[in-house]
């Protein structure tokens, strides 16, 4: 009874990447070993969030980062499990963590073409209260050059500005786990994690951001510092100006990934702006703004920064730089556009 409503076809984030890679005929294999290291790592992760208050992983781990940010006992977790999964894989030369100070080069696999960014746990200050957190990465493509035993790669050959992303996505480990992915001029896929089969299933094919939607998505108690442009464009969606017209909804999570991954889904806008006290921002260019920046484009929306330029052709001065960021759907964006022209 019912059998013939069981899909036993289903498209796992495996047979994805495999039937992704016949598309491309130079592929070499390379990149989908990466990304099945990857896949591993943000199981991992999802397994220990999901366990963390049992197995006494919450609070703090008694050392900072780089940033002076307290780190978690999960933030130190899931950034040890994201760097052995990457040297695992063999297939990545560098890495970039929030969690590490400097960059990680693996002399060990000096063939090895890709450089990956990652933030491994996203919107930590959220984890002892059960909100949802997530991991963002970037894959950037090394050029040959500088590729082979002999040849020495730094930090600065991954100081890339988002346009030469070869995929990027996010992960969010909510009620149940998601994963978006997407790579270079390709669409934005979503997957949901099957915890009984163990895979990361295609649920949501071909993500398209609705082209708006009145919700706005940010931490409003930075408002005094913000710039008279971002005040101004925020009591426009508060305030609107026509006749009967209605105030945008305010949602804001505190975590960039579940902020994000709402967006996504919903429309709207999320933003967090550089300011009086962050006036470069706060989030980080590298593993935070360019990845996202990346899907949201590739998704039908746009992305910025404070000054109004296009997110992703923002290069950063050095691994942890950061910058203002407007991510969402293409009229609420050009909205904030027009705000911060009429006042520059
Ligand atoms: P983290 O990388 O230390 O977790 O910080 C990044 C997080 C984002 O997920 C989120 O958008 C932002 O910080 C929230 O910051 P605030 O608490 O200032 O609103
Ligand atoms: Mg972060």
């Amino acid at each position: 009874v019912g059998q013939e409503n069981i899909n036993t076809d289903i498209i796992t984030l495996t047979r994805f990447l495999t039937e992704e890679q016949l598309r491309v005929p130079e592929a070499t294999g390379d990149f989908t070993l990466l990304c099945h290291a990857l896949q591993f790592a943000f199981k991992s992760i999802a397994y220990y969030i999901r366990r963390a208050s049992l197995i006494n992983l919450t609070g703090l781990a008694g050392s900072s980062n780089i940033t002076g940010d307290d780190q978690k006992k999960l933030d130190v977790i899931g950034n040890d499990v994201f760097i052995a999964a990457m040297r695992g894989s063999g297939k990545v030369r560098l890495l970039v963590s929030e969690e590490e100070e400097e960059a990680i080069i693996f002399d060990e696999h000096p063939d090895a073409r890709y450089a990956v960014v990652c933030d491994p746990i996203d919107g930590s200050s959220n984890l002892d209260a059960g909100v949802s957190v997530g991991t963002i990465f970037g894959i950037f493509r090394l050029p040959d050059e500088i590729l082979g035993a002999g040849k020495s790669v730094s930090a600065k050959d991954i100081l890339r500005d988002g346009t030469e992303l070869v995929a990027s996505g996010f992960t969010m480990y909510g009620a149940s786990a998601q994963l978006v992915i997407t790579m270079r001029g390709g669409s934005v896929n979503g997957f949901t994690m099957e915890n009984s089969l163990g895979e990361f299933i295609l649920t949501h094919p071909k993500m398209q951001l609705p082209a708006k939607r009145a919700i706005y998505s940010v931490n409003e108690g930075n408002s005094m510092y913000w710039d008279d442009w971002v005040n101004d464009y925020f009591h426009q969606l508060k305030y609107p100006s026509e006749e009967g017209g209605k105030p945008y909804s305010a949602r804001y999570i505190g975590s960039m990934v579940a902020d994000a991954y709402r967006t996504l889904l919903y429309g709207g806008i999320f933003a967090y702006p550089a300011d009086k006290k962050s006036p470069k921002g706060k989030l980080r260019i590298l593993y935070e703004c360019a990845p996202m920046a990346m899907v949201f484009e590739n998704a039908g929306g746009l992305a910025i920064n404070s000054h109004g330029e296009r997110l992703l052709t923002v290069l950063p001065e050095h691994i942890h730089d950061r910058s203002g960021v407007f991510l969402g759907s293409r009229d609420e964006v050009q909205k904030a556009i027009d705000v911060y022209n009429k006042h520059h």
